[in-house]
């Protein structure tokens, strides 16, 4: 498995030099600065790549995560013809220029989505939570989405009417800010308003027809990937549940099947992100891992841990709910597959998802859920188990 790393370029505080040190050899990046729908230019990838591929710091760029996909897709309306032809053309440039990985999601609005980001863990480090109560009342009281009530557990709903019904105008600030921080590229984040005109676009379409715009993506772009070698990963949803009343269309075991077998091609693959999967009380993420694993093009390693009412709290890599050691023998058995069959890519690129923020890492104010240290334990914790399931056979003891 080949370790990776997740730099923001220009907007991250933490620089290629900090991550070569981490033992990381793989960079997952993006061109953060081009707005959703445009077409990535050689030149600008090209610059990129040269930048991350500074012969001093032993790094390549592995993937590309993400090249978003434009709202207008995801809604199945505008204009359509040029936004498929940009996204087909951002990725014959990437090809062009030998970057073959690409990470995408299917989410509507909003990326991954937390109500905490600094939730105490032992000792004082940090982690992000998502806390039913808090979303709740989030859509319930802020958005004025009555409807929330029958959409989380009840329990969690009184407790997050109690808690706003006494929270300040600070507090509910620091939630929207929290719920927000999820979105990737320019970093563009909404207030109420906008955020309910954002919801408001997607009135009427339901998870059936959200399913037929991503078919047409599939549709329209996996051909494109095929002919030009790029491999196709998408993300799952964060967290794999609806939210805000929009419909989420990867969340489980059977909506990747969907996925995948909407359009069959060695293209169209998956990012097996460990904690978006294991924060769905139903996905059983080992079994999933087994089930596509010839599909997997790509890894986000991390831990949740799980609670009663919907909520969970990002665990340390090695603890939480999926058993990792497990999870990372499925990728290691699938990598001997790949290389015994001569059919690639032999390596699973995989990077440490989320770390907590320990120690010094609050001073850097780095993105949130992207420390430095947090995923320097991470990946360490990880390079760990795979040194030991690579190294220790059943009959060496
Ligand atoms: C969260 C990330 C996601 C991911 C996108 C992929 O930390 O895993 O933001 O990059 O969903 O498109």
């Amino acid at each position: 498995m080949k370790e990776t790393w997740r730099w923001y370029g220009k907007f991250d505080k933490i620089s290629l030099q900090e991550i070569s040190q981490t033992g990381a050899k793989g960079i997952v990046t993006a061109l953060h600065e081009i707005p959703y729908g445009e077409i990535w230019n050689v030149d600008q990838i090209s610059l990129l790549k040269e930048r991350i591929q500074t012969p001093r710091l032993g790094l390549t760029w592995e993937v590309v995560e993400s090249l978003p996909i434009h709202e207008d897709i995801k809604m199945g309306e505008g204009h359509l013809k040029e936004l498929f032809s940009n996204y087909r053309q951002s990725l014959e440039n990437l090809a062009s220029v030998g970057v073959t990985t690409v990470c995408y999601n299917f989410m509507p609005v909003l990326d991954w989505t937390r109500t905490h980001l600094k939730a105490e863990v032992l000792g004082g480090g940090t982690a992000l939570r998502f806390s039913a109560a808090h979303m709740a009342a989030f859509e319930i009281v802020m958005l004025s989405r009555e409807e929330a009530k029958n959409e989380y557990d009840p329990e969690a709903v009184n407790k997050g009417l109690r808690w706003i019904s006494q929270a300040s105008e600070e507090e509910k600030d620091i939630l929207l800010i929290s719920i927000m921080a999820g979105l990737p590229g320019k970093f563009k984040r909404y207030n109420i308003d906008e955020l309910k005109n954002a919801i408001a676009l997607y009135d009427g379409i339901n998870k059936e027809q959200l399913r037929k715009n991503y078919g047409r993506f599939l549709n329209e772009v996996i051909p494109t990937a095929e002919k030009c070698n790029i491999k196709m990963c998408v993300h799952p949803d964060d967290p794999p549940r609806d939210i805000l009343g929009l419909p989420r269309i990867v969340s489980s075991e059977e909506d990747i099947d969907w996925v995948l077998n909407h359009h069959s091609s060695k293209s169209n693959g998956l990012t097996l992100c460990s904690g978006s999967l294991g924060a769905g009380p139903s996905n059983d993420v080992v079994k999933i891992a087994k089930r596509f694993a010839e599909k997997i093009f790509f890894a986000h390693l991390r831990n949740v841990r799980k609670e009663n009412d919907g909520s969970f709290e990002e665990a340390a890599h090695l603890s939480g709910d999926t058993n990792m050691p497990k999870l990372i023998s499925v990728l290691l058995a699938e990598e001997r597959r790949r290389i015994a069959s001569g059919l690639g890519p032999l390596e699973i690129p995989f990077r440490p998802d989320h770390g907590h923020e320990l120690l010094s890492d609050s001073e850097k104010k780095t993105h949130p859920g992207y420390p430095l240290i947090g995923r320097l334990r991470g990946l360490a914790e990880l390079r760990g188990i795979i040194h030991a399931i690579n190294n220790v056979q059943q009959n060496d003891v």
